[in-house]
């Protein structure tokens, strides 16, 4: 079975284990967010692919959920100690190394999809792990600030994040690039031939929407033949961890399950889900995403262990094959 599921990090990295316990036999692509990219210190960094690759490839520290296991900081203690330049980013050591042979191969003159496939190679990923496009796309926020010309001032989406905690309040968000961004080689193909797609407990405004708005992408998931179900990220009215609850209000979209699904829409309605599922708390919100044209069912959506994540693999693939 071909599965091809649209990835941003952490979350997306958990699912993608459960996923693969439960079907360890399926030949799946992974889609991944670009627009959390960043340079710092000349060094080319991609948090959701990296989050991806370390998951899967058994590198990741469990407890922060991105970066290397076992790192040590003595780079950025020695940048920090300089004084010179913002040091907000969390850049270990180890993690460090994998920049240095992306932004050496970068400057080579190879593409990020041929640098994505030279990293994940020495970490025998179980999964095909795709970067939504090989050109550069950067989410900003628009945030208020009265000190600022124009009383706004707009950051990278990882100064937002990580600097700001997600603290200033949020006029817009745009993907500078997304304009000129064509899907990486590969990508319309997964998702032409994919048996089923799948969208995780992903972030739908700063991860799943930069990858639906590079060009031909979502014209690509309306027009496959495969079923399209996603997992609801928000339970009980909030984001299990992250900023979705700042994000999706200035996209005027409700932080529930149904508002997430309703923001995607029904394919049959031109919209994009075949099928949503919500976390047991919110069976009150099935009709209403059922009454919309998606195929709704509640089950438990905490990704407590690599078991319970994996019964959340089934779960979705069960519904995808139910709306078939
Ligand atoms: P990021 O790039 O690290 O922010 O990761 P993603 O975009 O892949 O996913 C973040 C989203 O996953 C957030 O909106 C979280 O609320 C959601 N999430 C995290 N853990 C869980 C979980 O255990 N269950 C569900 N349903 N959603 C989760
Ligand atoms: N997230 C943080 O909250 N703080 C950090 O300092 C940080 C550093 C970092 C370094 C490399 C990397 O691949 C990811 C990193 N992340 C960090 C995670 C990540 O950038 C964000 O949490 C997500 O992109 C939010 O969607
Ligand atoms: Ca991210």
């Amino acid at each position: 079975m071909r599965i091809t599921v649209l990835a941003g990090g952490i979350g997306a990295a958990r699912f993608l284990r459960g996923l693969v316990a439960h079907a360890p036999d399926a030949d799946i692509t992974v889609i991944g967010n670009t627009a959390d990219d960043l340079t710092l210190y000349g060094l080319r960094v991609c948090p959701d692919l990296d989050t991806v690759m370390y998951t899967l490839g058994g590198g990741n520290d469990e407890g922060r959920g991105w970066g290397r296991a076992n790192e040590t900081w003595h780079a950025l203690e020695e940048i920090r100690a300089y004084d010179a330049v913002p040091s907000w980013f969390g850049l270990g050591d180890r993690d460090i190394g994998t920049h240095l042979v992306r932004t050496e191969l970068l400057a080579q003159g190879r593409s990020l999809t041929e640098v994505t496939a030279l990293l994940t190679a020495r970490w025998r990923l179980p999964v095909r792990l795709l970067p939504m496009t090989d050109q550069s796309v950067e989410t900003h926020v628009v945030v208020e600030d009265p000190a600022a010309p124009g009383g706004h001032r707009r950051l990278h989406f990882q100064e937002y994040w990580v600097r700001h905690h997600a603290e200033l309040p949020v006029v817009d968000i745009t993907f500078v690039g997304i304009e000129d961004a064509t899907p990486a080689p590969g990508v319309l193909d997964a998702i032409a031939s994919a048996d089923v797609l799948l969208f995780p407990p992903s972030n739908p405004v700063v991860s799943l929407g930069p990858i639906l708005s590079v060009q031909g992408i979502r014209s690509a998931l309306r027009a496959a033949s495969a079923p399209i179900v996603g997992l609801s990220p928000i339970i009980g009215g909030a984001p299990v961890r992250g900023m979705a609850d700042k994000l999706l209000p200035a996209i005027g979209v409700d932080t529930s399950a149904a508002g997430v699904a309703l923001h995607f829409g029904a394919r049959r309605d031109g919209g994009l889900l075949d099928g949503w599922l919500v976390d047991e708390r919110d069976a009150p919100a099935v009709p209403q995403v059922t009454a919309a044209g998606i195929a709704a069912r509640a089950v438990p959506l905490l990704m407590s262990s690599v078991e319970a994540t994996a019964a959340m693999a089934a779960a979705a693939l069960d519904l995808a094959a139910a709306v078939r």
